[in-house]
Protein backbone atom coordinates (compact mmCIF):
# COMPACT_ATOMS: atom_id res chain seq x y z
CA UNK A 1 0.00 0.00 0.00
CA UNK A 2 0.99 3.64 -1.00
CA UNK A 3 1.72 5.96 1.81
CA UNK A 4 1.58 9.52 1.74
CA UNK A 5 5.11 10.91 2.72
CA UNK A 6 6.05 14.41 2.77
CA UNK A 7 10.17 13.75 2.76
CA UNK A 8 11.25 12.80 -0.68
CA UNK A 9 14.90 13.64 -2.25
CA UNK A 10 15.19 15.12 -5.68
CA UNK A 11 16.96 11.45 -5.97
CA UNK A 12 13.99 9.98 -5.47
CA UNK A 13 11.93 12.06 -7.90
CA UNK A 14 14.50 12.39 -10.07
CA UNK A 15 14.28 8.06 -10.61
CA UNK A 16 10.26 7.97 -10.80
CA UNK A 17 10.28 10.73 -13.15
CA UNK A 18 13.11 9.11 -15.83
CA UNK A 19 11.59 5.56 -15.20
CA UNK A 20 11.27 4.04 -18.84
CA UNK A 21 8.01 5.33 -19.78
CA UNK A 22 5.48 2.42 -20.03
CA UNK A 23 6.36 1.05 -16.51
CA UNK A 24 6.01 4.79 -15.29
CA UNK A 25 2.68 5.07 -16.71
CA UNK A 26 2.06 1.44 -15.04
CA UNK A 27 3.16 2.36 -11.67
CA UNK A 28 1.42 5.49 -11.81
CA UNK A 29 -1.91 3.39 -12.79
CA UNK A 30 -1.59 1.94 -10.11
CA UNK A 31 -1.27 4.21 -7.57
CA UNK A 32 -4.51 6.03 -9.06
CA UNK A 33 -6.21 3.20 -8.78
CA UNK A 34 -5.45 2.96 -4.94
CA UNK A 35 -6.86 6.55 -4.42
CA UNK A 36 -9.57 7.51 -6.45
CA UNK A 37 -12.31 5.57 -9.27
CA UNK A 38 -9.85 6.24 -12.05
CA UNK A 39 -13.20 6.29 -14.53
CA UNK A 40 -13.65 9.68 -12.92
CA UNK A 41 -12.70 12.96 -14.26
CA UNK A 42 -13.06 16.16 -12.16
CA UNK A 43 -14.19 18.83 -14.72
CA UNK A 44 -13.70 22.28 -14.12
CA UNK A 45 -14.07 25.92 -15.75
CA UNK A 46 -12.27 28.90 -15.64
CA UNK A 47 -13.52 32.84 -16.55
CA UNK A 48 -10.91 35.38 -16.42
CA UNK A 49 -12.79 37.66 -14.31
CA UNK A 50 -10.96 40.51 -14.42
CA UNK A 51 -8.08 40.24 -17.78
CA UNK A 52 -4.98 41.86 -18.44
CA UNK A 53 -3.00 45.32 -17.55
CA UNK A 54 -1.26 43.24 -14.72
CA UNK A 55 1.83 44.43 -13.95
CA UNK A 56 3.85 41.60 -13.27
CA UNK A 57 6.38 40.44 -15.53
CA UNK A 58 5.64 36.34 -15.65
CA UNK A 59 7.13 35.36 -18.95
CA UNK A 60 4.92 32.91 -20.40
CA UNK A 61 1.54 35.48 -19.60
CA UNK A 62 -0.49 37.55 -21.97
CA UNK A 63 -2.02 39.16 -19.34
CA UNK A 64 0.97 41.01 -18.71
CA UNK A 65 0.46 44.70 -19.63
CA UNK A 66 4.45 45.52 -20.39
CA UNK A 67 4.01 42.62 -23.46
CA UNK A 68 2.27 43.31 -26.70
CA UNK A 69 -0.40 40.91 -26.86
CA UNK A 70 -3.69 40.72 -28.35
CA UNK A 71 -5.32 41.21 -24.98
CA UNK A 72 -7.32 43.44 -24.24
CA UNK A 73 -7.44 44.91 -20.84
CA UNK A 74 -10.81 44.66 -18.99
CA UNK A 75 -12.07 46.28 -15.69
CA UNK A 76 -13.41 43.76 -13.24
CA UNK A 77 -16.34 41.87 -14.71
CA UNK A 78 -19.72 42.60 -13.12
CA UNK A 79 -20.83 40.16 -10.23
CA UNK A 80 -24.15 39.51 -12.21
CA UNK A 81 -22.62 38.62 -15.15
CA UNK A 82 -19.84 35.85 -13.38
CA UNK A 83 -22.92 34.30 -11.55
CA UNK A 84 -24.09 33.93 -15.36
CA UNK A 85 -21.82 32.05 -16.74
CA UNK A 86 -21.16 30.04 -13.35
CA UNK A 87 -24.67 28.98 -14.21
CA UNK A 88 -23.64 28.30 -17.42
CA UNK A 89 -20.94 25.76 -16.34
CA UNK A 90 -22.96 24.27 -13.71
CA UNK A 91 -25.61 23.29 -16.29
CA UNK A 92 -22.88 21.96 -19.05
CA UNK A 93 -21.61 19.49 -16.54
CA UNK A 94 -19.07 21.45 -14.56
CA UNK A 95 -18.44 20.84 -10.55
CA UNK A 96 -15.37 23.41 -10.17
CA UNK A 97 -15.93 27.13 -11.18
CA UNK A 98 -12.34 28.90 -11.04
CA UNK A 99 -12.13 32.90 -11.23
CA UNK A 100 -8.89 34.38 -12.45
CA UNK A 101 -7.95 37.79 -12.13
CA UNK A 102 -4.84 39.22 -13.35
CA UNK A 103 -3.56 40.79 -10.39
CA UNK A 104 -0.06 40.60 -8.85
CA UNK A 105 -1.63 40.45 -5.26
CA UNK A 106 -5.27 41.33 -3.76
CA UNK A 107 -6.12 44.65 -2.42
CA UNK A 108 -8.53 45.59 0.00
CA UNK A 109 -10.73 47.80 -1.96
CA UNK A 110 -14.14 47.72 -3.74
CA UNK A 111 -13.21 45.15 -6.32
CA UNK A 112 -12.07 42.63 -3.59
CA UNK A 113 -15.52 43.11 -2.17
CA UNK A 114 -16.95 42.28 -5.58
CA UNK A 115 -15.25 39.41 -5.60
CA UNK A 116 -16.35 38.41 -2.47
CA UNK A 117 -19.35 38.50 -3.87
CA UNK A 118 -19.31 36.32 -6.67
CA UNK A 119 -17.49 33.88 -4.66
CA UNK A 120 -20.60 33.35 -2.06
CA UNK A 121 -22.56 33.54 -5.46
CA UNK A 122 -21.09 30.65 -7.13
CA UNK A 123 -20.89 28.61 -3.93
CA UNK A 124 -24.16 28.88 -3.55
CA UNK A 125 -25.10 27.53 -6.39
CA UNK A 126 -23.43 24.18 -5.44
CA UNK A 127 -20.61 25.06 -7.08
CA UNK A 128 -16.95 23.98 -5.80
CA UNK A 129 -15.64 27.87 -5.92
CA UNK A 130 -11.90 28.70 -6.99
CA UNK A 131 -9.98 31.78 -7.30
CA UNK A 132 -6.56 32.73 -8.49
CA UNK A 133 -5.77 36.49 -8.06
CA UNK A 134 -2.45 36.60 -6.93
CA UNK A 135 -0.89 37.05 -3.76
CA UNK A 136 -2.61 36.92 -0.28
CA UNK A 137 -2.70 38.21 2.97
CA UNK A 138 -3.55 35.70 5.96
CA UNK A 139 -6.37 37.97 6.19
CA UNK A 140 -7.56 37.93 2.90
CA UNK A 141 -7.51 34.20 2.99
CA UNK A 142 -9.86 34.34 6.07
CA UNK A 143 -12.25 36.49 4.05
CA UNK A 144 -12.32 34.76 1.39
CA UNK A 145 -12.44 31.14 3.22
CA UNK A 146 -15.63 32.94 5.23
CA UNK A 147 -17.52 33.88 1.52
CA UNK A 148 -17.49 30.29 1.01
CA UNK A 149 -14.53 29.78 -1.33
CA UNK A 150 -13.17 25.79 -1.18
CA UNK A 151 -10.02 26.39 -3.05
CA UNK A 152 -7.12 28.34 -4.23
CA UNK A 153 -4.87 28.17 -7.04
CA UNK A 154 -1.48 29.82 -7.23
CA UNK A 155 1.44 27.86 -9.19
CA UNK A 156 4.94 27.58 -7.88
CA UNK A 157 5.43 27.72 -12.13
CA UNK A 158 8.42 25.99 -11.94
CA UNK A 159 11.82 25.52 -9.74
CA UNK A 160 13.40 28.43 -7.20
CA UNK A 161 16.65 28.54 -9.22
CA UNK A 162 14.43 28.87 -12.63
CA UNK A 163 11.95 31.30 -11.35
CA UNK A 164 14.05 34.36 -11.47
CA UNK A 165 14.82 33.11 -15.34
CA UNK A 166 10.73 33.53 -15.82
CA UNK A 167 9.40 36.09 -13.59
CA UNK A 168 11.04 39.05 -11.51
CA UNK A 169 8.94 41.05 -9.63
CA UNK A 170 8.41 38.52 -7.09
CA UNK A 171 10.09 35.69 -5.67
CA UNK A 172 9.94 31.94 -4.72
CA UNK A 173 9.46 32.79 -1.25
CA UNK A 174 6.46 35.07 -2.05
CA UNK A 175 4.08 32.28 -3.66
CA UNK A 176 5.24 29.71 -1.00
CA UNK A 177 4.13 32.68 1.48
CA UNK A 178 0.31 32.69 0.12
CA UNK A 179 0.41 28.96 -0.30
CA UNK A 180 0.73 28.91 3.57
CA UNK A 181 -1.67 31.69 4.55
CA UNK A 182 -4.49 29.74 1.96
CA UNK A 183 -3.49 26.19 4.06
CA UNK A 184 -4.07 28.06 7.28
CA UNK A 185 -7.57 29.50 6.43
CA UNK A 186 -8.46 25.92 5.79
CA UNK A 187 -8.77 26.63 1.95
CA UNK A 188 -7.90 23.56 -0.52
CA UNK A 189 -4.60 24.44 -2.03
CA UNK A 190 -3.76 24.27 -5.83
CA UNK A 191 -0.71 24.86 -7.11
CA UNK A 192 1.32 23.12 -9.78
CA UNK A 193 3.60 24.54 -12.99
CA UNK A 194 3.79 24.66 -16.47
CA UNK A 195 6.45 22.78 -18.70
CA UNK A 196 7.93 24.11 -22.08
CA UNK A 197 9.55 27.32 -20.69
CA UNK A 198 12.73 26.12 -21.66
CA UNK A 199 13.30 24.66 -18.41
CA UNK A 200 15.77 21.53 -17.39
CA UNK A 201 14.46 18.58 -16.45
CA UNK A 202 16.26 19.35 -12.82
CA UNK A 203 13.22 22.22 -12.78
CA UNK A 204 10.81 20.33 -13.41
CA UNK A 205 11.87 18.11 -10.48
CA UNK A 206 12.69 20.44 -8.26
CA UNK A 207 9.36 22.54 -8.71
CA UNK A 208 7.68 18.72 -7.80
CA UNK A 209 10.07 18.18 -5.01
CA UNK A 210 8.57 22.02 -3.51
CA UNK A 211 5.69 20.47 -4.02
CA UNK A 212 5.86 17.10 -2.69
CA UNK A 213 7.63 18.90 0.53
CA UNK A 214 5.24 20.90 1.72
CA UNK A 215 3.84 20.32 4.93
CA UNK A 216 1.02 19.10 3.15
CA UNK A 217 0.73 17.89 -0.20
CA UNK A 218 -1.73 20.43 -2.11
CA UNK A 219 -5.19 19.00 -2.90
CA UNK A 220 -4.71 19.90 -6.87
CA UNK A 221 -1.70 20.10 -9.08
CA UNK A 222 -2.24 21.63 -11.85
CA UNK A 223 0.23 20.87 -14.60
CA UNK A 224 0.34 23.53 -17.65
CA UNK A 225 2.30 22.92 -20.88
CA UNK A 226 3.27 26.40 -22.04
CA UNK A 227 0.82 27.88 -24.27
CA UNK A 228 3.22 30.32 -26.25
CA UNK A 229 1.41 33.88 -27.25
CA UNK A 230 2.46 36.39 -29.81
CA UNK A 231 4.44 39.22 -27.65
CA UNK A 232 5.56 37.54 -24.34
CA UNK A 233 9.17 36.58 -24.12
CA UNK A 234 8.34 32.83 -24.68
CA UNK A 235 6.58 32.98 -27.98
CA UNK A 236 9.15 30.72 -29.68
CA UNK A 237 9.56 28.13 -27.57
CA UNK A 238 8.95 24.78 -29.27
CA UNK A 239 6.07 22.57 -28.19
CA UNK A 240 7.04 19.78 -25.41
CA UNK A 241 6.75 16.21 -25.99
CA UNK A 242 3.31 14.55 -24.95
CA UNK A 243 5.59 12.03 -23.33
CA UNK A 244 7.23 15.36 -20.85
CA UNK A 245 3.86 15.98 -20.21
CA UNK A 246 3.38 12.19 -19.36
CA UNK A 247 6.18 12.17 -17.01
CA UNK A 248 5.25 15.18 -15.17
CA UNK A 249 1.75 13.92 -14.42
CA UNK A 250 2.73 10.11 -13.84
CA UNK A 251 5.25 11.67 -11.25
CA UNK A 252 3.26 13.92 -9.47
CA UNK A 253 0.22 11.11 -9.16
CA UNK A 254 2.90 8.66 -7.74
CA UNK A 255 4.81 11.37 -4.96
CA UNK A 256 1.51 13.08 -4.31
CA UNK A 257 -0.75 10.34 -4.39
CA UNK A 258 -4.05 12.11 -2.89
CA UNK A 259 -3.86 15.49 -5.07
CA UNK A 260 -6.24 15.61 -7.84
CA UNK A 261 -3.85 16.23 -11.31
CA UNK A 262 -4.63 18.22 -13.68
CA UNK A 263 -4.16 18.23 -16.95
CA UNK A 264 -4.34 22.06 -17.71
CA UNK A 265 -3.37 24.51 -20.23
CA UNK A 266 -2.02 22.87 -23.80
CA UNK A 267 -4.77 20.27 -24.39
CA UNK A 268 -5.45 22.32 -27.63
CA UNK A 269 -2.35 21.10 -29.29
CA UNK A 270 -3.27 17.57 -27.81
CA UNK A 271 -5.01 14.89 -30.13
CA UNK A 272 -7.43 12.51 -27.61
CA UNK A 273 -5.30 9.57 -27.64
CA UNK A 274 -2.39 11.36 -25.86
CA UNK A 275 -4.83 12.87 -23.50
CA UNK A 276 -6.25 9.64 -22.74
CA UNK A 277 -2.06 8.32 -21.99
CA UNK A 278 -2.66 11.52 -19.91
CA UNK A 279 -5.37 10.40 -17.56
CA UNK A 280 -4.35 6.75 -17.67
CA UNK A 281 -0.81 8.58 -16.35
CA UNK A 282 -3.09 9.95 -13.26
CA UNK A 283 -4.66 12.93 -14.48
CA UNK A 284 -7.90 13.12 -13.08
CA UNK A 285 -9.57 16.80 -13.95
CA UNK A 286 -9.65 19.04 -16.94
CA UNK A 287 -10.69 22.88 -17.79
CA UNK A 288 -13.71 22.90 -20.01
CA UNK A 289 -15.51 25.37 -22.28
CA UNK A 290 -13.49 26.72 -25.24
CA UNK A 291 -11.48 29.29 -23.87
CA UNK A 292 -8.92 29.12 -20.41
CA UNK A 293 -8.65 32.15 -19.39
CA UNK A 294 -7.41 33.82 -22.57
CA UNK A 295 -6.24 31.21 -24.85
CA UNK A 296 -7.92 28.89 -26.57
CA UNK A 297 -8.98 25.66 -25.08
CA UNK A 298 -10.93 22.10 -26.95
CA UNK A 299 -14.50 22.87 -27.41
CA UNK A 300 -16.98 21.45 -25.03
CA UNK A 301 -18.27 19.09 -27.70
CA UNK A 302 -14.96 17.50 -28.29
CA UNK A 303 -14.95 17.24 -24.50
CA UNK A 304 -17.55 15.46 -24.32
CA UNK A 305 -17.24 12.88 -27.10
CA UNK A 306 -13.62 12.39 -25.41
CA UNK A 307 -15.60 11.15 -22.45
CA UNK A 308 -17.56 9.14 -24.36
CA UNK A 309 -15.43 7.29 -26.15
CA UNK A 310 -13.04 7.20 -22.89
CA UNK A 311 -15.87 5.69 -20.89
CA UNK A 312 -15.14 8.70 -18.49
CA UNK A 313 -17.74 10.10 -16.30
CA UNK A 314 -17.70 13.21 -14.35
CA UNK A 315 -16.90 14.07 -10.77
CA UNK A 316 -19.44 14.98 -9.06
CA UNK A 317 -19.06 18.33 -6.55
CA UNK A 318 -18.23 18.24 -3.33
CA UNK A 319 -20.88 19.47 -2.23
CA UNK A 320 -23.52 18.27 -3.88
CA UNK A 321 -25.43 16.23 -1.44
CA UNK A 322 -26.01 19.68 0.30
CA UNK A 323 -27.34 21.56 -2.81
CA UNK A 324 -29.90 19.12 -4.73
N1 LIG B 1 -2.36 36.58 -11.57
C1 LIG B 1 -2.53 35.41 -10.79
C2 LIG B 1 -1.26 34.62 -10.61
O1 LIG B 1 -0.32 34.82 -11.35
O2 LIG B 1 -1.24 33.78 -9.72
C3 LIG B 1 -3.60 34.48 -11.34
C4 LIG B 1 -3.75 34.25 -12.83
S1 LIG B 1 -2.36 33.49 -13.66
C5 LIG B 1 -2.81 33.72 -15.32
C6 LIG B 1 -2.56 31.75 -13.30
C7 LIG B 1 -1.60 30.78 -13.89
O3 LIG B 1 -1.84 30.60 -15.28
C8 LIG B 1 -0.12 31.10 -13.85
O4 LIG B 1 0.46 30.84 -12.62
C9 LIG B 1 0.43 30.14 -14.90
O5 LIG B 1 0.78 28.92 -14.32
C10 LIG B 1 -0.74 29.94 -15.85
N2 LIG B 1 -0.46 30.50 -17.19
C11 LIG B 1 -0.48 31.80 -17.55
N3 LIG B 1 -0.16 31.95 -18.85
C12 LIG B 1 0.10 30.71 -19.33
C13 LIG B 1 0.50 30.22 -20.60
N4 LIG B 1 0.72 31.04 -21.61
N5 LIG B 1 0.65 28.89 -20.75
C14 LIG B 1 0.42 28.05 -19.70
N6 LIG B 1 0.05 28.47 -18.49
C15 LIG B 1 -0.10 29.77 -18.29
C1 LIG C 1 -3.62 26.79 -14.10
O1 LIG C 1 -2.69 26.14 -13.62
N1 LIG C 1 -3.88 26.90 -15.38
C2 LIG C 1 -4.98 27.80 -15.60
C3 LIG C 1 -5.46 28.11 -14.17
N2 LIG C 1 -4.47 27.48 -13.37
C4 LIG C 1 -5.73 29.48 -13.74
C5 LIG C 1 -4.63 28.98 -16.41
C6 LIG C 1 -4.04 28.63 -17.75
C7 LIG C 1 -3.89 29.91 -18.51
C8 LIG C 1 -3.39 29.70 -19.89
C9 LIG C 1 -3.18 30.98 -20.58
C10 LIG C 1 -4.41 31.80 -20.81
O2 LIG C 1 -5.46 31.26 -21.23
O3 LIG C 1 -4.35 33.03 -20.60
FE1 LIG D 1 -0.06 38.72 -13.92
FE2 LIG D 1 -0.66 36.24 -13.14
FE3 LIG D 1 -0.08 36.79 -15.72
FE4 LIG D 1 1.86 36.86 -13.91
S1 LIG D 1 0.65 35.05 -14.48
S2 LIG D 1 1.48 38.41 -15.51
S3 LIG D 1 0.77 37.65 -12.12
S4 LIG D 1 -1.81 37.52 -14.58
Amino acid sequence: MTTIRNNWKKEEIAEIYNTPILELIYQAASVHRQFFDAQEVQVCTLLSVKTGGCPEDCSYCPQAARYHTDVKVEKLMEVKEVLGKAREAKDSGSTRFCMGAAWREVRDNRDFDKVIEMVKGVNQMGLEVCCTLGMLTPEQAKKLKDAGLYAYNHNLDTSEEFYSDIISTRTYQDRIETLENVRVAKISVCSGGIIGMGEQEKDRIGMLHTLATLPEHPESVPVNALVPVEGTPLEDQEKVSVWEMIRMIATSRIIMPKAMVRLSAGRVRMSLEEQALCFLAGANSIFAGDKLLTTPNPASIQDQEMFQILQLKPRKAFQEAHHQ
